[in-house]
């Protein structure tokens, strides 16, 4: 492969323009602390640049936090770069990312505060071009110390399976902050972890741009075609320390000695010069421009101004939510399961949209973990409805991905009490992804939940866990109690640009409802009142709205006058409907199936005193599962999780005190 003229020397200066970056940023460092904590790529920059110099403007790059040369090398500004890195309004991100920054406009993708975090999104926006077949490629750069991860392995896998147009790009640079490659994998190229996944895995001396260059041109080309990914390990040395400054003392002398010598800037000028390729004169010229062009983001980001405070609160969902109307009359009525209303949901959805898609396990032979999407796959095929392997994390990193290019995934986790697996995903990163952007990416994610207990299944599978999920901004967390609510926010939580979690309790799929024949939706943020009452608010969630409501009609004959509140949604709450109904009733009992600590059952709890104290009559109450699993045998279950007349004896409690 003969490499042109032009183009080498263009590698030449793309090069020249990122060590002459890092040095201008090691300096600044010195005045502004901000920088302090950059990891520099000096030594590195032949994989960015031989990489980069293969791809189109409109592929797309996942960078790391040593990631100034994959920036600069695919095209990034280097003005909103360092304004970023300073914190300013002037930067990519008007300063919400900081290290974590992105410009999609470059193709350069959002990196995240866990290393690897970002693979499983690189894979995802694979995914996209694949279904959207847009012929771009997508290349994952990443450490030795990543390739450690477990979502690593999840991402390599689920683009190995599903041949995607992605190139994986391993920076083996010998260390991951201070733990050397030797004492963390007993393999001496990362390379040959790709036999894993049954794709090319290529070691190429990262040193050399010309190297990278031809190798990865191969697996660019491989990708391009459909062919699937690769893994090139591109074998570098970080010539600085973790950060800034010089080689720790955990590197030995010899061994850093021999790397400089390898120098890979150094070396292109010496190699080009040698080959007549690039003048004295050239060379000066070229750095001259390169300072000059360093020299003017300097100047533009030290000026950029700080971004005003209150920016700090905006940002976090595409807009405030809106109240639509909602539906009440409808002519023609059916009677459907909780399960259907949510299989009809998706189906009307993925019939409109062709890009909301289904991503889990056991999709087409199970419908998923409870059977509710059985069928879809007939209609719909493996492209939308795909199965996947048993990787949460790797999937919802995908979805993540999937839907920065506008693919609209849905995907199923078979019990919350799985979320744990995937909860980097979920809470940095699908959470995350629009504010780092300063609002700019919509992200359409619905991650479907099963939860809830009552059904011995154990204490690993029959948690509930919203409240968790209300805990990080970003996320916007339903649970509805009905069929009807199932159906119609769920269609609302597809057609929204925010990421959702949606939690179906599992007792209720087989309850049944009157839904309308018509199209309908549910707005978030509404709460409804499922009962009137003068005495007594009950703010209840999912499947205790049901026992809620049970329990208040045996008060009634008591003489006990219960409101029932379904907030159905948990973000975004709706307070004004539970603050009025305490300002009327005086008396506030919240029934969670969560757990009671930091439960939703407190925030509520907590609203309701701090709005409306001076209404309460009583002490406000709270029945949620205690601070102990969820055990297996019925009596056991039983005694943890609030029951019907638990319900009834608190209220009565309260009506005692006042
Ligand atoms: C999950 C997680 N664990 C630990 C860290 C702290 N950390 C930041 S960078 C880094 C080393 C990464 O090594 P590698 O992937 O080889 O990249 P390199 O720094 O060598 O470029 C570590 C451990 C982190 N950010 N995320």
């Amino acid at each position: 492969m003969k490499i042109k003229h032009e183009k080498l020397l263009e590698m030449y200066r793309k090069m020249l323009l990122i060590r002459c970056f890092e040095e201008s940023i090691e300096k600044l460092a010195e005045k502004y602390r901000l920088l302090a904590y950059r990891s520099l790529c000096v030594g590195q920059e032949a994989v960015a640049v031989g990489v980069c110099s293969l791809l189109r403007n409109d592929d797309y790059v996942s960078i790391t936090h040593r990631g100034d040369g994959h920036w600069i090398a695919k095209g990034g500004s280097l003005k909103l770069l360092l304004a970023e890195l300073l914190g300013r309004k002037g930067g990519s991100c008007s300063g919400k990312a900081g290290l974590y920054l992105s410009d999609l406009n470059k193709g350069i993708l959002p990196l995240y505060g866990c290393v690897a975090a970002q693979l499983p999104v690189a894979t995802g926006v694979a995914l996209a071009i694949k279904l959207k077949k847009t012929n771009q490629v997508v290349v994952s750069f990443f450490g030795e110390g990543a390739s450690n991860q477990g979502v690593f392995h999840e991402a390599i896998n689920l683009a190995s399976v599903w041949k995607l147009l992605i190139v994986y790009i391993c920076e083996n640079n010998l260390y991951a902050l201070t733990t050397s490659q030797a004492s963390s994998m007993n393999i001496k190229n990362v390379s040959k972890r790709a036999s894993a996944y049954g794709i090319p895995g290529w070691t190429v001396d990262g040193m050399d741009v010309v190297d990278v260059y031809k190798t990865v041109s191969k697996a660019v080309e491989r990708a391009r075609k459909g062919k699937g990914p690769s893994l090139i390990e591109c074998k570098t040395y970080r010539l600085k320390g973790a950060f800034l400054g010089g080689p720790g003392d955990y590197v030995p002398k010899e061994e850093y000695e021999k790397w400089v010598k390898k120098d890979p800037v150094e070396n292109f000028r010496k190699r080009l010069l040698r080959k007549g390729i690039l003048s004295e004169v050239d060379e000066l010229r070229l750095r001259k421009e390169v300072e000059k062009e360093v020299n003017e983001a300097v100047k533009y980001a030290i000026n950029s101004p700080w971004p005003q405070p209150e920016e700090a609160l905006k940002g976090k969902f595409k807009e405030e939510v809106k109240f639509t109307e909602e539906i009440v009359e409808h002519e023609k009525t059916k009677k459907v399961t909780f399960s259907q209303a949510i299989s009809e949901a998706i189906k009307e959805e993925m019939r409109k949209d062709q890009h909301v898609f289904l991503m889990g396990e056991d999709l087409r032979f199970l419908g998923g973990g409870f059977g509710v999407l059985k069928n879809l796959f007939k209609e719909f095929g493996p492209e939308r409805v795909r199965d996947t392997p048993i990787s949460e994390a790797g999937f919802v990193g995908v979805a993540v991905g999937a839907a920065m290019l506008g693919m609209r995934p849905i995907v199923e986790i078979m019990f919350a009490d799985f979320l744990g697996v995937c909860m980097d995903q979920i809470s940095n990163v699908m959470a995350m992804t629009r504010y780092l952007s300063n609002g700019k990416t919509d992200l359409p994610v619905v991650v479907r939940v099963a939860m809830g207990g009552g059904m011995s299944f154990g204490p690993q599978h029959s948690q509930c866990l919203y409240s968790w999920l209300t805990h990080f901004p970003g996320l916007k967390v339903v649970v509805p109690s009905t069929p009807f609510d199932a159906k119609g926010l769920l269609k609302t939580a597809i057609r929204d640009d925010d990421p959702v979690i949606f939690f179906e309790h599992k007792i209720l799929y087989s309850m049944k409802d009157v839904i309308p024949e018509e199209e309908y939706t549910v707005p978030f943020g509404k709460a409804v009142v499922r009962r009137e009452g003068n005495d007594v608010t009950i703010v209840a969630t999912a499947y205790m709205v049901h026992k809620a409501l049970s329990a208040a009609e045996k008060l009634e004959k008591e003489g006990v006058n219960v409101e029932v509140i379904d907030p159905r949604t948990l973000i975004p709450l709706d307070k004004e409907t539970t603050l009025n109904s305490v300002k009327k009733t005086g008396r506030l009992v919240v029934v969670d199936e969560d757990y009671k600590n930091s439960g939703i059952s407190a925030e509520i709890a907590a609203l309701v005193v701090e709005e409306v104290q001076k209404y309460l009559k009583t002490s406000v109450k709270r029945l949620a599962v205690p601070d102990i699993p969820i055990p297996y045998s019925p009596p056991l279950e039983k005694t943890v999780i609030p029951i019907e007349e638990e319900i009834i004896e608190t209220v009565k409690e309260i009506m005692r005190e006042n």
